[in-house]
């Protein structure tokens, strides 16, 4: 199985991005899956655009996104992506679409075709906190996600895609108070063991894994 894994750069008012440091540091060959990185831009548009590229050049089976959710304290894995920009801060170009639709011809929201359930557990077994999340927000992210699954379904860019976020690293909330974190080597272990996941399981497992609210 090949994978093509992102990581965006830095966005905001931070000079890293925990996501492509750790996705930087996952090696190339996690049991059956082949591992391919790509950095991509904080840019509306030109994140999906790069995927493509990389998309053309390495024919993956599976993409995964990995970005950054400061605040989160856990590793989530992303359920669903809605067809809507809505960015509370620009992009690093200077981009800041609010309520517009990403793709006219789009489905109002596409659900990830990994193995949502089976890839928290492995995290989880890990002794990694992870769980499942019902929103990838209107940034970026949701952007990036809803951009590979429309792809996936429109010109078969691979056959599954989906997206994972990842709280800061400790050197990012030196300054901020009660801000959880988790250290970078937790964070590529836990995406380690996301990807076994993905290379074992074909279809999800039925556990509980959803929220109230
Ligand atoms: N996180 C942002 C965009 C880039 C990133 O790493 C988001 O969650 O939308």
């Amino acid at each position: 199985m090949k994978l093509l894994i992102t990581g965006f750069d830095p966005f905001g008012n931070e000079n890293i991005n925990p996501a492509w440091e750790a996705v930087k540091l996952l090696p190339s060959k996690i049991e059956n899956v082949e591992v391919i990185k790509l950095q991509i831009p904080t840019v509306f548009k030109k994140s999906i655009n790069t995927i493509l590229e990389g998309a053309k050049e390495h024919k993956p089976d599976v993409i995964i996104c990995v970005g950054q959710a400061g605040g989160r304290y856990d590793l989530t894995i992303e359920r669903v992506a809605i067809n809507l920009d809505d960015a509370r801060i620009k992009d690093n170009e200077d981009n800041q679409p609010i309520d517009e639709s990403i793709y006219t011809d789009g489905q109002d929201a596409y659900f990830t075709s990994l193995p949502l359930k089976a890839i928290v557990k492995e995290i989880q077994n890990n002794n990694i906190p992870a769980s499942i999340s019902n929103t990838a927000g209107t940034y970026v992210c949701n952007h990036v996600m809803y951009g590979v699954l429309y792809h996936i379904e429109k010109d078969v860019i691979a056959k599954k895609g989906g997206f994972i976020h990842v709280p800061f690293i400790p050197q990012q909330v030196l300054d901020k108070k009660n801000m959880p974190s988790m250290d970078l080597k937790t964070i590529v272990k836990g995406l380690e063991a996301a990807i076994k996941a993905v290379g074992k399981y074909d279809n999800d497992i039925k556990i509980t894994g959803g929220t109230e609210f």
